[in-house]
């Protein structure tokens, strides 16, 4: 991670992507964004009963199935403090976890100071089945698929809040009660965070061998065989002849074009 002051934007942080998307988690303080994301990665982030625990941005790996997923922890954002490279952070981001403590009673409101900041900024939150028009006219705004997380479901009045934070917020995004204590809803959160990346795993195989099912080729969605050649190596595109496909009982070895449009878990053999 490169850190390094700049004279026009103060502080600036360059957090390089890795594995199959960059998530990033932010919210207001104490919402037990470090301890969410201890719960998902197996990492160990700072954890603190204060606010303001976290100082630095940092990324962190999260396993699903196969494949690698970035997320990282943010220092809190409040309407009245939100750094300029906090807000730059969020918008490079793949997409978003929006974290609030659901047990209390302001999180609603914070959170909707926080939106609305948020979108002065040109950072929007959307629902995490958001597709970007292929036409948007102007410059367009970071629009970011988003799960809203009411964490500490664990705790006594969350109840009571969920329903606020649902009544106010269900309408634009999915709200999603976890406990981060106790790990519940988080196995069912990491399989919501790779649907929402939009990626698909493709294997790659050499004729007459068995695919490497350990290391996927993670693609976006709708890559074709000729993009997925290039992924592999820069020269395959040009080099490519034809291209075998596996995918469950519908494929078993077939030819297929150039344009073939890949999906999650087929296993492609291409031949130079
Ligand atoms: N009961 C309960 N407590 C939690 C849960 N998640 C976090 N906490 C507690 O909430 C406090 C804040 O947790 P952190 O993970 O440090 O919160 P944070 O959002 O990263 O805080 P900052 O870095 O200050 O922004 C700690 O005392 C945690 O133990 C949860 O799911 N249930
Ligand atoms: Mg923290």
């Amino acid at each position: 991670m490169a850190h390094a002051p700049s004279a026009k934007h103060g502080v600036s942080y360059l957090i390089p992507k890795q594995g199959a998307g960059q998530v990033i988690v932010l919210g207001p303080p104490n919402a037990g964004k470090s301890m969410l994301i201890k719960g998902l990665t197996g990492a160990d982030p700072k954890v603190g009963d204060y606010p303001f625990t976290t100082r630095h941005p940092a990324p962190y790996m999260m396993k699903y199935k196969n494949v690698r997923i970035q997320l990282i922890d943010l220092p809190p954002i409040t309407p009245e403090i939100m750094e300029s490279w906090q807000v730059e952070l969020v918008k490079v981001a793949d997409a978003a976890l929006l974290v609030v403590d659901s047990a209390d009673p302001e999180a609603p409101t914070v959170l909707e100071a926080l939106v609305a900041k948020l979108k002065e900024r040109r950072v929007e939150f959307m629902r995490d089945d958001y597709i970007a028009p292929h036409d948007f006219p102007g410059p367009p705004p970071f629009r970011k698929r988003t799960f809203l997380i009411a964490n500490k479901s664990d705790l006594d009045p969350a109840a009571e809040s969920l329903e606020a934070l649902k009544f106010f917020f269900e309408s634009q995004l999915t709200v999603l009660p976890v406990s981060a204590a106790t790990g519940d809803g988080l196995d069912d959160l990491k399989r919501r965070i790779f649907d929402y990346l939009d990626v698909i795993r493709v294997y790659s195989k050499a004729p007459g061998k068995k695919p490497e099912h350990d290391e996927p080729f993670v693609l976006k969605r709708g890559t074709t065989v000729i993009e997925m050649a290039r992924a592999v190596h820069k020269d395959f595109a040009e080099k490519l002849n034809y291209a075998r496909l596996w995918r469950g009982t519908e494929y078993s070895g077939q030819m297929v074009p150039r344009e073939f449009v890949l999906a999650d878990e087929d296993v492609c053999e291409l031949h130079l």
